[in-house]
């Protein structure tokens, strides 16, 4: 008996002792580990071990981690599906998301996270970022500053945080990645509870204001693309103690101050808001694009920002994506799109990725439309669902919207070349093409001219809009 525990012990051993020789090397989950801490040497092992670069397989491909729609590189209508596209990875989901909800808790438990929120948990973080971008063949990614460092005791500590985060970050993206765009945090911390340019404390307006100052310093050594205004708690949960117009145009000083300090540093990048209309505030002020628009009008802003669109803020505030982004296009605006969607049945920011390829078609329209995005791009402001716990899960997820994207794309190039829906649409405005038509276009057409012709056809003939034609044609290309 004892002779039998002897053997089963040592057979139990070697078996585990083999595990641990063949496990692969993964960042081990504590912090004294040092596997993301400069102090200790370079960590060398991999953050998602068995995870291989993805690569194109085609759309016959069962592999779930290969592209079997995006191509990198393969040219459509005039330019290659990564320029079309400028994917990004948005850090806050997926690397900072929990799986959390208002009625639980955490439930995605990384392997690589120590559940401290120290700098070196930060930067071991980082380098998990970058190992992911790598391996997910994506240039871009997307930042607030305090979810890639922690916030210290003072605002001079929280910077020197960030300061050794970003010094690492500029390490490890080498060339080719960067920034598409980078953001403050002004929602979590309670000082942010009011708002942050809107807050009625002057205080809070100016520890925001050195805090998107730092934001802007820190996207511009990264070599940041743009830098993103999202209204955080900018807006109200009742006008009853609320000074609206006083908030409002705190908002536009605060943006002003952006502006001139960009200049100042010579940062290029495009400044960008991100419209949404309402959580967590009942009401934000940047509630849809066409609202922004008259915001940026009524400051003299209108030169120096465009808009962010994120197809879930635009069906929260009723429209459709698509609307959102042509209202931001045919102002010349268009330039950037957080990329995910909602749930039809869920009322809130569900912040999920989008897998309808209708639905992506006609975002990929916009953006064809519009020349491409560039310097703006796709970033999926997009996570995982709360059930959704394996390592993998964060790449499936990723390569799923990105073929959903590069789908639109590829139908775009279809409804471009079989020419029937821009014919129909040709078709339903010829009146104007006429010498009136174009009288009225050029605006010079006043009344008494018009109430001239009218007289002379006499009641007008009006002819179908065809829209079940133009829904046939569109279907025809998915
Ligand atoms: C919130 C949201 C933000 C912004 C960046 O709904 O979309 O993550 O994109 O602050
Ligand atoms: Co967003």
């Amino acid at each position: 008996m004892i002779a039998r525990n002897i053997l089963l012990l040592l057979l139990c051993s070697n078996v585990f002792l083999a595990a641990i020789a063949t496990a692969p090397q993964t960042c081990p989950a504590d912090a004294s580990s040092g596997c993301g801490d400069n102090s200790s040497g370079e960590w060398e092992g991999e953050f998602f071990p068995g995870i291989p670069k993805i690569k194109y397989e085609g759309p016959s491909s069962k592999n779930p981690l290969s592209y079997k729609w995006y191509n990198a590189d393969e040219e459509i209508l005039g330019k290659k599906m990564k320029d079309w596209m400028r994917f990004s990875v948005a850090f806050w989901h997926t690397f900072r998301g929990t799986g959390s909800d208002p009625f639980g808790v955490q439930t995605k438990f990384w392997p690589w996270e120590d559940g401290t929120n120290s700098v070196a948990m930060a930067k071991r973080r980082m380098r998990a970022n970058f190992e992911f971008l790598n391996k997910l063949g994506v240039d871009y990614w997307c930042f607030h500053d305090r979810d890639i460092a922690p916030d210290g005791k003072t605002l001079e500590e929280s910077n020197a945080n960030l300061d050794q985060v970003v010094a690492l970050a500029k390490e490890l993206q080498g060339k080719k990645i960067r920034p598409l765009w980078g953001t403050a945090q002004l929602f979590v911390h309670p000082r942010y509870m009011h708002g942050a340019a809107t807050s009625s404390e002057v205080g809070v307006y100016a520890y925001a204001a050195a805090q998107v100052k730092k934001a802007i310093e820190v996207t511009h050594f990264l070599g940041g693309e743009n830098y993103v205004f999202w209204g955080g708690r900018e807006g109200y949960q009742t006008l009853l103690n609320t000074d609206m117009g006083r908030e409002i145009d705190h908002l536009a000083r605060f943006l002003q101050a952006a502006v001139a300090y960009k200049k100042k540093i010579g940062f290029n990048g495009t400044l960008l808001i991100e419209p949404k209309p309402q959580e967590p505030t009942k009401h934000q002020y940047d509630w849809d694009a066409a609202t922004s628009i008259a915001f940026l009008q009524k400051y003299g802003l209108l030169e120096e920002f465009k808009l962010n669109i994120e197809c879930n803020h635009a069906t929260l505030s009723g429209h459709s994506c698509h609307h959102e982004l042509e209202t931001a296009r045919i102002n010349g605006l268009l330039g950037n799109i957080d990329a995910n969607t909602g749930d039809p049945q869920i009322g809130w920011d569900t912040d999920q990725f989008l897998t309808d390829i209708g639905e992506a078609t006609m975002v990929m329209l916009s953006v064809v439309r519009n020349g491409g995005i560039a310097p703006g791009g796709f970033n999926f402001d997009a996570k995982l669902r709360r059930e959704s716990t394996d390592v993998e899960d964060l790449f499936i997820a990723h390569i799923s919207g990105m073929d959903t994207m590069a789908r639109g794309l590829r139908n775009v190039a279809k409804l471009i070349e079989d020419g029937s829906l821009a014919e129909l649409v040709r078709k339903r405005y010829q009146s104007f093409d006429t010498e009136i038509g174009a009288q009225i276009e050029a605006g010079k057409a006043d009344f008494e001219i018009l109430e001239k012709k009218a007289m002379e056809w006499g009641e007008p003939k009006v002819p179908s809009a065809k829209q079940e034609l133009a829904e046939m044609i569109f279907q025809s290309a998915l």
